[in-house]
């Protein structure tokens, strides 16, 4: 086949990754854990062709807006020459179509890579497993690795055979997409990162306490606990903003409309409607509840978002071929 197309959701993850171990080959300090959405999504046709050649929501993207997708096809075109693939010296067109916001913490990298890993290896002759997927997406991002897996993944610090992401059993639940804002972010993640573990002297506990919080929360998934899981989502992602506000100079994702969603989530607890929020490198919040309370709680967080409009999301699919 020199064709393929993939579709792929962003993940929203519950436990956080910020941080690596190793830049290039994209290893995690710490595990990871998230649920992957059922809308957002991205679909990615990869053909082989005469040049390379990168199309993101109908533009034709330049060197700079096409260098980590290019990047990525020479990951598995020496993949698909270690196969002993005669593709291995073809170019390819990627042709890329988001339904999220891109680069706003939306997780399009996420839903982007997923898919560009499966479309890729698939057009260049490659099968792989699930897992050998999640690995190759983890190294065009990190969080694309957990996209490979239907509804809730871990996703495991290791070395490059054993940072992979795996479907873990939880506890139903629904999450509540809560846009603030659109724009692009004044940090990327990737950057974010750096920064935050260079110059953040709270780094080293967050790195620690994410892997005994991620270990309790593998626990409370596996107990169906949904009160525990949604606890431990929302303080994790606070901390994940505390240490990432120490850096020097200091960045903050949130916006005070943030901080807004987050106080009237708890006014939704405190009436009895178990709430809890995240947020990831940006100011969009996602509301965690049981799947009876989603419709009441998006009817609550309406106002606060840039649209009037706060989607229910539900688990979704991992990534996979268009067509299976
Ligand atoms: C996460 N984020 O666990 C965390 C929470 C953002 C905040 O994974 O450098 O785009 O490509 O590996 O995957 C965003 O990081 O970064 C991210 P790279 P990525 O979802």
């Amino acid at each position: 086949m020199t064709q393929a197309t993939a579709r792929a959701y962003p993940n929203i993850a519950l436990v956080k990754y910020w941080g690596k171990a190793n830049e290039d080959l994209i290893l995690p300090a710490a595990g990871s854990m998230s649920m992957t959405l059922d809308d957002f999504a991205t679909t990615t046709t990869v053909t082989l062709d005469e040049t390379d050649s990168f199309s993101l929501n109908g533009a034709e993207q330049g060197e700079a807006g096409a260098s980590r997708v290019i990047a990525f096809l020479d990951l598995v075109r020496n993949f698909a020459r270690t196969a002993g693939l005669d593709t291995a010296d073809q170019n390819a067109r990627v042709v890329s179509v988001n339904e999220g916001p891109t680069a706003a913490g939306m997780a399009s990298s996420a839903s982007g890579f997923a898919a560009l890993a499966v479309a890729a290896s698939s057009a260049y002759g490659l099968e792989l497993s699930i897992r050998d997927l999640s690995r190759l997406a983890r190294r065009g991002s990190g969080s694309a690795s957990r996209s490979l897996v239907d509804r809730f993944a871990v996703w495991h610090a290791g070395d490059d055979q054993s940072s992979y992401a795996e479907e873990i059993p939880a506890p139903d639940m629904a999450m509540i997409a809560v846009p603030v804002a659109t724009g692009q972010k004044a940090v990327s993640s990737r950057k974010g990162m750096v920064a935050t573990a260079t110059t953040s002297p709270f780094y080293p506990a967050w790195v620690t306490s994410t892997e005994e919080i991620l270990k309790e929360m593998i626990g409370a998934c596996k107990d169906s606990d949904f009160t525990l899981v949604g606890e431990i989502a929302e303080t994790h992602a606070m901390r994940m903003h505390a240490v990432i506000a120490a850096s020097r100079p200091s960045i903050r994702y949130l916006s005070p409309t943030s901080l807004e969603v987050f106080d009237r989530i708890a006014q939704l607890r405190a009436d009895g409607i178990e709430t809890y929020g995240t947020a990831d490198a940006g100011p969009n919040v996602f509301a965690i509840t049981r799947p009876e309370h989603a419709e009441v709680v998006s009817e609550r967080l309406r106002d606060l978002t840039k649209d009037g409009e706060a989607k229910v999301l539900r688990p979704g699919r991992g990534a996979h071929l268009v067509g299976d």
